[in-house]
């Protein structure tokens, strides 16, 4: 070997070494500079002598790969699931379905880490392929983006193949950090730090991906027995050995209560972990017990998850205000101090309407316990009576709207304040907005705010003044401090939006209980904008998916002649009034019935119903006999395990896409 090589690999070993000290044990044995001046000779040489490349290098773990997708991998051995339990109960049962095959039994209880599943393979010590749970039998090759998490060795003392798995996380404190720097560059939060995780491990840039903070822990080697280790808790100092990072909070014992003990244990400092978990798994240690008592048509014998409740919390409510919607409803809101809920931070929440609070009593000042419904949205579930403080006063829903202070309007048979002020600057900011959301027209750069200022300012009135914004270069520029290319560009989206199919302005005309879905089930069936306007409640009840309070809705929106000068105006303006139905694409989904649940990571919801609309695909709410495909994302919860029960056939959100692309829908 020459000197130079000798150099590099010297230089390469010492890095990793030091690597291994600083992201797996937390105990760096040299200075930030020392590390850095080694890494630097090391590039040097390298870059001088590419001979001597190798991509497990430390200098490699910074990305720069772009990648265009991510390869299929079959998983030699199936990545597993598990089954859930709730309560002390359900983890009896599943302690006692075991005794009853085997007199002793020692558990291994660790934490359950709310990240993403994944298995490193390594060949001759070296680390060679990353590839994600998937669907537990194929998941996707994302090793270029796995070796950017610094903590995973890329060298190992063990030679054999090895496959190791375990979960890749991003830590609460990175999820924050990078929400704060996402919101204030205008783009769209993760919603938790799983979905941070899930979203940074499918960059196609690893550059990115090794921005994203992301860490890992290792918790399983499905052949750990051929390679003769005995026991859970052995293959874990085994991984410890070969310089992974294993969680250190685990709990082993023969006793059942205490494995409960310690579940209660770490519920109380759940909080306090750098991460989030979302429950705990037990598993029986002695890795032939585990083989003797095998598997379920789902789920290992030998292991189950213990889910923590839906999470709740309590805090202070600091204001209650009303905002007021584009039909010029009046919406109660609270506005909390922050409080941590189920992994994101809440600090506000609907209250819904003025009886919802009457009923509540919910009062500025209270104490109020909050939880988030469906996981996601925040709602208040009572108040601490008990802390309310002295002389608080019941909340008085206010008479006049809170922007023009009109008097508010409650029709006898509802609920809810209404502004009925056509005028108020609220109804019409919001409609306008409405009209250029992302569903609707699409129009970037006509934001709320925009609207606000074009608003205010005399420029935007009404939605067809949108379309004369192009003429007031001069005072767009001055009053938005916007410069001559951002308005460039808001004209070009405006211009863009003419062609719009006609689902897209017909949910952009905010027509009561029409939503996008209704939009296009209207424009497929009418074609034109001028067939719709002459629809009669019973032409359109005998449309399937319309009932009689859309028909209505309909109908008297067009009774309107406001909103009949609207449309002649935007026909005008060049607006497309037509439905051009996309090429018929035949595909495993044509004719199906299909009902998506989980988080899905490439598409949003919509996106996909969009595109199962496009292939004649019927999308539904829930899992019945009839449904044909249950496509899952991340976290599918009852609608999977009913699919399941019904021999419904699933899919993945990948399948979904590859089917997209095989189509031409997509591009690869
Ligand atoms: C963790 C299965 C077994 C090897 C099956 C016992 C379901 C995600 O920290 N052990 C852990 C964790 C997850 C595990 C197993 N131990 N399986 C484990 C796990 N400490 N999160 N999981 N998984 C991993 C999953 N993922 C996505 C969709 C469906 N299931």
């Amino acid at each position: 070997m020459s000197e130079i090589e000798n150099r590099i690999q010297q230089l390469r070993t010492l890095l990793n070494k030091y690597n291994h000290q600083y992201f797996v044990l937390d105990n760096p044995s040299v200075s930030d500079y020392e590390y850095d001046m080694l890494l630097k000779e090391l590039k040097e040489l390298e870059e001088a002598h590419p001979e001597f490349f190798d991509i497990n290098s430390p200098t490699n773990r910074v990305g720069g790969y772009i990648s265009s997708g991510f390869e299929k991998v079959v998983h030699q051995v199936n990545m597993l699931s598990l089954g859930n339990s709730y309560n002390k109960e359900d983890i009896l049962t599943f302690h006692n379905r075991i005794i009853s095959e085997i007199k002793e039994v020692e558990y291994v209880v660790e934490l359950k880490i709310d990240g993403l599943a994944m298995s490193l393979i390594y060949e001759n010590g070296k680390f060679v392929k990353a590839v994600t749970r998937g669907d537990g039998v194929t998941g996707e090759d994302v090793t270029s983006n796995v070796r950017t998490i610094r903590s995973i060795p890329m060298e190992i003392e063990y030679q054999g193949r090895l496959d190791v798995r375990g979960e890749i996380y991003m830590p609460k404190a990175v999820f924050e950090r990078i929400n704060k720097e996402r919101k204030e560059k205008v783009e769209p939060l993760f919603a938790n730090p799983r979905n941070g995780a899930a979203g940074s491990i499918r960059q196609l840039d690893s550059a990115i991906a090794a921005k994203r903070g992301l860490e890992a822990f290792w918790y399983h080697l499905p052949e750990a027995l051929d390679m003769g280790i005995d026991s859970h808790q052995n293959a874990l100092i085994f991984l410890e050995k070969q310089g992974f990072k294993v969680n250190q909070l685990r709990f082993v014992s023969k006793d059942i209560n205490e494995v409960w003990n310690f579940i209660k244990e770490i519920a109380e400092k759940r909080d306090d972990l750098p991460y989030e978990i979302d429950g705990m798994v037990i598993k029986v240690n002695d890795l032939r017990t585990q083989v003797n008592l095998g598997y379920t048509a789902k789920y290992p014998k030998w292991a189950i998850a213990y889910k923590y409740p839906a999470q709740q919390a309590v805090t202070k409510v600091l204001d209650i205000y009303c905002t007021v919607g584009r039909t010029g409803k009046v919406t109660p809101n609270a506005r909390f101090k922050p409080v941590s809920v189920a992994q994101t931070t809440v600090e506000y929440a609907t209250l819904h309407n003025a009886d919802f609070i009457k009923e509540k009593d919910i009062r500025v000042g209270d104490e109020v316990v909050i939880h988030k419904a469906g996981d996601i949205i925040p709602e208040v579930i009572k108040v601490v009576l008990e802390k309310r403080e002295e002389g608080s006063e019941p909340f008085k829903f206010p008479e006049n709207c809170p922007v023009c202070k009109e008097k508010l309007h409650r029709y006898l048979d509802g609920v809810d304040y209404f502004c009925q002020n056509i005028d108020c600057p609220a109804v019409i900011v919001t409609s306008i907005t409405h009209f250029g959301s992302r569903d609707a027209m699409n129009i970037e750069g006509l934001g709320e705010k925009t609207v606000e200022v074009f608003h205010k300012e005399g420029l935007l009135n009404n939605v067809e003044d949108i379309y004369l914004l192009k003429n007031h270069k001069e005072t767009i520029i001055r009053i938005e401090k916007m410069g001559e290319k951002s308005f460039g560009n808001l004209v070009n989206a405006i211009e863009n939006s003419k062609k719009n199919n006609l689902d897209k302005l017909i949910f952009g005309l905010g027509i009561k209980h029409i939503g996008a879905k209704a939009a296009l089930t209207l424009a497929k069936h009418f074609k034109t904008m001028d067939n719709l306007m002459q629809a009669t409640m019973e032409d359109l009840t005998l449309i399937y998916e319309v009932g009689e309070v859309m028909a209505d809705s309909v109908v008297s929106f067009f009774q309107d002649d406001n909103n009949v000068k609207l449309i002649k105006s935007l026909k005008e303006h060049g607006i497309n009034m037509k439905y051009i139905s996309s090429e018929i694409y035949t595909s495993i989904f044509t004719n199906k019935t299909v009902v998506l649940t989980g988080t899905l990571t490439n598409l949003t919801r919509n996106q996909a119903t969009e595109y199962l609309n496009r292939l004649q695909a019927k999308v539904t709410g829930s899992v019945s006999k009839s449904t044909d495909y249950l496509i899952y994302g991340a976290d599918a919860g009852s609608k999977y395990n009913r699919a399941v029960e019904l021999n419904v056939e699933l899919l993945t959100e990948q399948d979904l896409l590859d089917e997209l692309i095989k189509v031409g829908l997509l591009q690869q």
